[in-house]
């Protein structure tokens, strides 16, 4: 479907186009685009854009990337067909690995991210197949199985549209989780050392952002970036932004 560029919800419609497209190519679960209404219905509450608190956690995110021993992007189906070009970027600039980790795990699924991420420049793809030979204690989807060249070894991995299960487990096993969550409130943002609650179409960029800024800072400044951050207080701080947010507009009905 083209959607004029002029239309009121023309991001949203967008979005949504390119995960029909994803799971006609093989890249999305069905299940995905129920993830994703779910996310939107949270995007409307914070109003579609990156707030303060977001914003306070990309920059706890990429300066945890940039201190971390081995960064791992962990992608899904939803992640691959929404910021390929992103994931890639940021993979490049960090350096971080990349690796496939589907909660309906396929091989042919995963080696279709798989080719996908290299397209738009990923060099190394991990996870997918037998690579993924690592079992994760305490998950009990089929996401237990990882690459241990990749979040098997990985000190701080990032997570976008995550399961709460495997969140904790992550953490469990010492790691540090960064979330991408539209939903505040999910385990998974409850779970992670640092939640971004945003729309990863809009995180992404942040993060790429943020990482390009804080590339060059003192490392001491980064460990106490990452040190400060209390990612319950940041909860808390993004849902009374929601909250305000909701006020304006019980102002306005
Ligand atoms: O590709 P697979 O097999 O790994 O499957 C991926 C999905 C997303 C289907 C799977 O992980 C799943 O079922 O996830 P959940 O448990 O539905 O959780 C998805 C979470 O992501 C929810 O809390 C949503 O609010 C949130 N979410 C959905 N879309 C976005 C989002 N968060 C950020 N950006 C989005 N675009």
């Amino acid at each position: 479907m083209r959607i004029p560029r002029e239309h009121p919800r023309f991001e949203s419609l967008r979005i949504r186009e390119l995960l029909v497209k994803g799971v006609r190519d093989g890249i999305v679960v069905p299940e995905g685009l129920l993830a994703h209404g779910r996310g939107e219905a949270f995007d409307y509450l914070i109003g579609e854009r990156t707030g303060k608190a977001a914003k306070r956690a990309v920059e706890a995110a990429a300066a945890s990337l940039l201190t971390a021993r081995l960064p791992v992007l962990s992608v899904n189906g939803n992640t691959a067909a929404l910021v390929p070009k992103e994931v890639a970027k940021l993979a490049f600039l960090v350096p971080a690995r990349v690796e496939v980790n589907l909660f309906h795990r396929s091989v042919e699924r995963e080696k279709r991210i798989g080719r996908l991420l290299k397209r738009y420049g990923v060099k190394e793809v991990l996870g997918v197949g037998e690579e993924a030979s690592t079992r994760i204690p305490g998950i009990s989807s089929r996401r237990k199985m990882v690459d241990p060249a990749g979040i098997g070894s990985a000190d701080v991995i990032v997570v976008p549209l995550e399961d709460g299960d495997r969140a904790e487990a992550l953490a469990k096993a010492g790691k540090s989780v960064i979330a991408v969550d539209l939903n505040p409130l999910s385990r998974t943002s409850r779970q992670a050392s640092i939640t971004i609650v945003d729309n990863v179409v809009r995180a992404f960029p942040a993060l790429l952002k943020e990482v390009q800024r804080l590339k060059k800072t003192r490392r001491s400044s980064l460990e106490r970036i990452v040190s400060r951050f209390d990612n319950e207080k940041n909860l808390s701080r993004g849902l009374e932004e929601m909250m305000r947010y909701l006020t304006v507009w019980r102002g306005k009905a």
